[in-house]
């Protein structure tokens, strides 16, 4: 009965859809436990590029189930957009089942969150806008709607009803926007109902049956423990858990299935958004990095912030996941530089400080120290084992995983799918 999980160990994009792709064709489920469209994980199959938004990654392998679990907030024009936009290059995404227990981001939940990050002006969060915080909130309130409202009118009428009444308020009265009318969100959310019905099902049930059946179950996070409402660098993180613990919340799959947890590492770190990033770099570096690995965000487009490997956010995540083992990517985008720092440990107001400081200002003022590794110039995309390295890549592969609290089970050498080192 295994129950994997894959996390991100930084701020995200540190590949978590290759990785769970790779893993696609030996697994028969894959779950997305947690977020939404605010996703953005790109697989890369031989000259074709697919970048997924809402939809699990596991859609692209052709024997696998893909589940949109119940702690995923669900846009319904984007679910069928991104099914034909696949359905379109000859993706079979018949097998999708979503929670009758996810929420549904409607459209006032879109504009909400686009208003306020303008409203919050310099204190902004830097969200992707697709409505992520705002219907998480809803759901915290108990005035959100989810997949099941939708097969009943009158409720369905109801909640809208009961989420306007405040909402409507703030439009006018704070923001200065028009209010939102009740038939408009019901008709809209009622025009899926048909498409959606049959995809609908009682997924913590399947995926219990599932493991009781020795079938093998993948949950895939979103975002990643710095951006978890709980472990992450609050208030700049996303409003649900990316951590293992939210694969068991936003699944029903209960902790004592669990067998694996994976935490996917960049070999460098980025962020997108607002918020603190003590290793980030101004410089030409980090403009360096940003080309050589494509830092642009998968859903926005947005520049992503580059900057050093920081190995006690890394601790950190082994330890908040329970990693047993961490997947490192992107290693190829390191080659060409002379030296590589690696952030061992923070000052902070002049002292050495070596895990993630206890609070949220300790973690604004930490300026990093680090450890200087020589570099490597050879191209390594072609490598397959871990002898195939130059030594100098061996020597700072074999140094972060020291530092870093898990084993390194598999490298990345490029972003297709056989451009990695199956190291355990
Ligand atoms: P939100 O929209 O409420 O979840 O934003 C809150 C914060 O979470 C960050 N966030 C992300 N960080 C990295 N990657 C994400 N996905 C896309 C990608 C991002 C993109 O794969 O590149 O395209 O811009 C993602 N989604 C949310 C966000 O930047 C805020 O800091
Ligand atoms: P995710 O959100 O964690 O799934 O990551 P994203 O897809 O947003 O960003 C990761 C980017 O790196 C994508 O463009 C991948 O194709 C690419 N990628 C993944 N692994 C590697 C790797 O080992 N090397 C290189 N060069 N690119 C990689
Ligand atoms: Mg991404």
């Amino acid at each position: 009965m295994p129950a994997v999980v894959i996390v991100g160990a930084q701020w995200g994009d540190e590949g978590k859809g290759k990785a769970t792709d790779l893993l696609g064709s030996r697994v028969d489920y894959v779950v997305k436990f947690n977020g939404g469209n605010n996703a953005g994980h790109t697989v890369v199959i031989g000259d074709q590029k697919y970048a997924l938004h809402l939809l699990p990654s596991g859609i692209l392998s052709p024997g696998c189930t893909p589940v949109i679990g119940n702690g995923v907030v669900v846009d319904l024009g984007v679910l069928f957009e991104e099914i034909d936009g696949l359905e379109a290059r000859g993706i079979d995404t018949s097998k999708l089942v979503v929670s009758a227990n996810a929420h549904v981001i409607a459209d006032y939940n879109r504009t909400l969150d686009k208003v306020t990050e303008r409203f919050l002006g310099s204190r902004k969060i830097g969200t992707t806008g697709r409505g992520i915080g705002p219907t998480y909130a809803d759901k915290m309130n108990r005035l959100g709607v989810r997949v099941q409202d939708l097969f009943d009118e009158k409720i369905l009428r109801a909640k809208v009803e009961g989420a306007l009444e405040l909402k409507n308020q703030i439009l006018t009265k704070v923001y200065n926007r028009r209010s939102v009318e009740v038939d408009e969100v019901v008709d809209e959310l009622l025009s899926y109902v048909d498409r959606l019905r049959p995809m609908v099902a009682d997924t913590s049930l399947l995926l219990g049956d599932a493991l009781d059946a020795d079938q093998t179950v993948l949950l895939e996070a979103g975002q990643a423990t710095l951006l978890d409402v709980d472990h992450g660098t609050y208030p700049f993180v996303t409003s649900s858990s990316a951590t293992a613990g939210g694969a068991c919340t936003g699944s029903g799959i209960p902790p004592t299935r669990l067998t694996r947890v994976i935490g996917i590492v960049k070999a460098y770190a980025t962020r997108v958004g607002e918020g603190p990033f003590p290793t980030e770099l101004f410089d030409a570096d980090g403009e360096r990095l940003r080309d050589n690995g494509g830092e642009f965000g998968t859903t926005t487009g947005r520049p992503r912030r580059c900057g050093w490997y920081d190995a006690p956010i890394a601790r950190y995540a082994a330890r908040i996941n329970g990693l047993t083992d961490f997947v490192l990517t992107k290693l190829d985008v390191l080659t060409g530089f002379d030296r590589i720092p690696v952030c061992v440990a923070y000052e902070v107001d002049g002292e050495r400080v070596d895990e993630m400081p206890m609070t949220q200002t300790g973690f604004h003022h930490a300026t990093p120290i680090y450890e200087y590794f020589d570099g490597w110039s050879e191209d390594i995309s072609g490598a397959r084992t871990i002898d195939d390295l130059p030594v100098n890549a061996q020597r700072y592969v074999t140094a972060i995983e020291k530092m870093s609290g898990a084993r390194i089970s598999a490298i990345g050498v490029g972003p297709g799918r056989d451009e990695t080192i199956v190291v355990h």
